[in-house]
Order: C-alpha cells, then structure tokens, then sequence
C-alpha cells in the first residue's frame, strides 16, 4: 500500500507547475479545482456526476458537519465517504473561517472559539484539537489546520497578531494530527496583504513541516488586484516540492491568475451556488440564464461544451425550468459550470505540460466579454 500521501512535480511553465497528488484513494491532478460539497453533498449533484465533470477531489466542511449531522454520528456511519457516496479524496476545512462567516456570538481565545449554531442557536467550541478530532471522525484525506481568517479591514497590528495566533494554533493542529499514513496535514499561511507578515508566517509553518501549504486571508473582500499582488509573492515563500492550495477562489480568471502564479489547488461554492442562481460560467464569459432574451433561443449555452446541459438542452429549456423553478434547472446549470471550471484546469494542465500556458492563457482572455453575454 502506498501508505503515504506525495507529490510529484510534473513540469513547470514560468511560475506554473502541473503535477499529481497520489493518496490512498486516487490521484489529483494539479492544477486541481474541487467542488465544494459543505453538507456532505455538491448540491444538485449525485457524487457520480461530480466526478463526471472531471473532478478529483472534493471539499468538506467541519463547521457544517459537527453541527449537523455531527462527526461522531457520521464516524458510527463509515465515515463520510461511505456516507455521501464519493470514495475519492475529500479535503475538509478546519471551522475557523466558516465560524467567523456564518456563527453567532463568537468568543475568541487563545484555547480557540466559542460560538452559536447558525442552525439551531445550540452553543459549541472548536479549537485546534477538536478540529483535528473532527476531520479524523469524518475521514478527511488532507486535514486542514486550525486557523483564524480576520475579517478585513483590519490593522496591520490586528492582523500581525491574529496571524500569530494561526502559527500557534498550526503548532498544536500538527502536534493533535500526531502521525496518519495515508492522510496529509497542511498548514494556512496568513498574514493579509503584508509581505513581511507573509513571510513570518511562511517561516513559521515550514519550522512546524505540513504536507502541503495553503494561503489563506485572501478572497475576503481586498480585490483581484491586491490578490493577485499577495500572488507575486507569497508563493514563492513555500516549499517548491509541496502542494500550494490557495482557500476559496475563485472566478474563472482569479483561477488562472492563481495557477499562472504557483497555485496547485484551489475551491469555491461560485460554480456550485451559480448554478442555482441561474448564473452560466462560459468560454465567452458569463451569461444569466434567467434573462427574457433566452427565452426562444434554441442554441445550447455554449455550443463546444460537452456537457449534458449544453449536448440536449436550449437556453430556451434551460431559461424556461429556471424560471419554473424545476429542479433540473439547478442540476443542469450546476453540471455546466463544473465541467467548464475543469476543463479550464484540464487545459492549463495540459498547457503547462506543454510549455505553452503564455498561449494557453492569451486564448483564456481573448473572446471573453466584460458583464452578462
Ligand atoms: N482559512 C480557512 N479556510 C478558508 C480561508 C482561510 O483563510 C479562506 C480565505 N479565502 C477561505 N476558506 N481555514
Ligand atoms: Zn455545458
């Protein structure tokens, strides 16, 4: 059995870098994007047709999870795999960021956080080692640290110290890990848009020693620009020889920004969730199903999709089910917006191996229009 979770490098084109991930359960091809299924389901989608789409992995949540149906519970079941049918790597992400995004009355402390169920008010308390209980419990594949995410604005002081306190609180997330062939550690880079916080914390995980890397803080509200400009340099503070996940990007050129800058990995809800609000990701850019002027047109979304919305259905039908709010809608629309954030991963893979990603991007951005097509 190849017990331990590695990655190999494949090649490289500029900062780009496309490889595979090999654990227990199969492998990921990186760039990877995975789907985010928070309530042990990618909603609309049976677990087959996620992978369909060309998906390799998925993301989890243990805020959701513990709160409703619980780790324990889902451990007495097999553990989530077996429960939600997907018997491919899963990713979970540790609570932190979702309590301060979606819990009541949180209290912060150095032991970790106190809150109230966004559910059903009922209080909890997650710190970095029940987090590590938790993803355990559930049967994470790649277990994430406990960290904090402040919310921005913030002072560079605020940040410089919530950042601190991720370090302290990674320390004590890999010591709670303790030793699990076949399942990966990573740790959470923070330290906002300041290149010496950055580093700091860079330093700090790579003293401690993860499986793989990720950046987190950003996505929260600073911009393409300020991203793209932790981007330039952030990276380059992590181990070439590690996976880099970068938490909770993004739109279609956010994802290639990324990758063009040394991201291996990435997640979001925006092809999930659009798929509901009737939001259609496309080559050409992206379109809003709900809109009057679809409602004769018997062209697919996009006719070089493979897709099963695109292969049988007119924006007509999809327009008109939309509209009916019918459930196919979601799960046709959500299928769409899957397969086209794979096949752009599946491309820049491809690109990278190729040495030819500069071109590769280049056809990214030409053809696209700004606002709804
Ligand atoms: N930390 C964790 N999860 C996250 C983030 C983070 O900073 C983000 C930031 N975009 C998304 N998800 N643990
Ligand atoms: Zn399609």
């Amino acid at each position: 059995m190849t017990a331990r979770i590695s990655f190999e490098m494949q090649a490289s084109d500029g900062l780009a870098r496309t490889g595979v991930i090999s654990t227990p359960r199969g492998e990921i091809r990186t760039p990877a994007f995975m789907p985010v299924g928070t309530a042990a389901t990618v909603k609309a989608m049976m677990p087959e047709s996620v992978r369909a789409t060309g998906a390799d992995i998925l993301l989890g949540n243990t805020y959701h999870l513990m709160l409703r149906p619980g780790a324990e519970r889902i451990d007495r079941l097999g553990g989530l795999h077996k429960f939600m049918n997907w018997d491919r790597p899963i990713l979970t992400d540790s609570g932190g960021f979702q309590v301060m995004s979606l819990a009541g009355l949180r209290k912060l402390t150095e032991k970790g956080v106190t809150f109230k169920s966004h559910i059903d008010g009922s209080k909890h308390e997650l710190t970095p080692e029940r987090s590590m209980e938790i993803q355990k419990l559930l049967g994470s594949d790649i277990v994430m640290c406990f960290d904090e995410c402040p919310a921005l604005p913030a002072t560079d002081k605020a940040v410089a110290e919530s950042m601190r306190l991720s370090m302290r609180w990674a320390e004590r997330s890999k010591e709670a890990f303790g030793d699990r062939p076949g399942h990966a550690l990573f740790g959470i880079m923070q330290g906002g848009v300041t290149p010496e916080l950055r580093e700091e914390s860079a330093e700090a995980l790579k003293a401690i020693g993860f499986d793989g890397y990720a950046v987190g803080g950003l996505a929260v509200g600073e911009g393409q620009e300020a991203m793209f400009g932790v981007l330039d340099y952030a990276p380059g503070f992590l181990p070439e020889d590690k996976p880099r996940y970068l938490m909770g990007v993004g739109k279609p050129d956010d994802i290639v920004g990324a990758v063009k800058r040394g991201i291996d990995m990435m997640d979001c809800v925006l092809p999930s969730r659009s798929g509901r609000t009737g939001q259609v990701f496309t080559r050409r850019g992206v379109l809003n199903i709900k809109n009057a002027r679809h409602q004769d047109d018997p062209r697919p979304i996009d006719e070089a999709c493979s897709c099963p919305a695109c292969s049988h259905y007119s924006r007509a039908y999809l327009h008109h089910v939309f509209r009916s709010q019918e459930i196919i809608s979601s799960m046709l629309l959500t299928w769409h917006n899957l397969h086209y954030f794979q096949d752009i991963m599946a491309g820049m893979r491809e690109a990278i191996a190729q040495g030819t990603f500069a071109q590769w991007e280049a056809g990214f951005h030409a053809g696209r229009a700004e606002g709804d097509i």
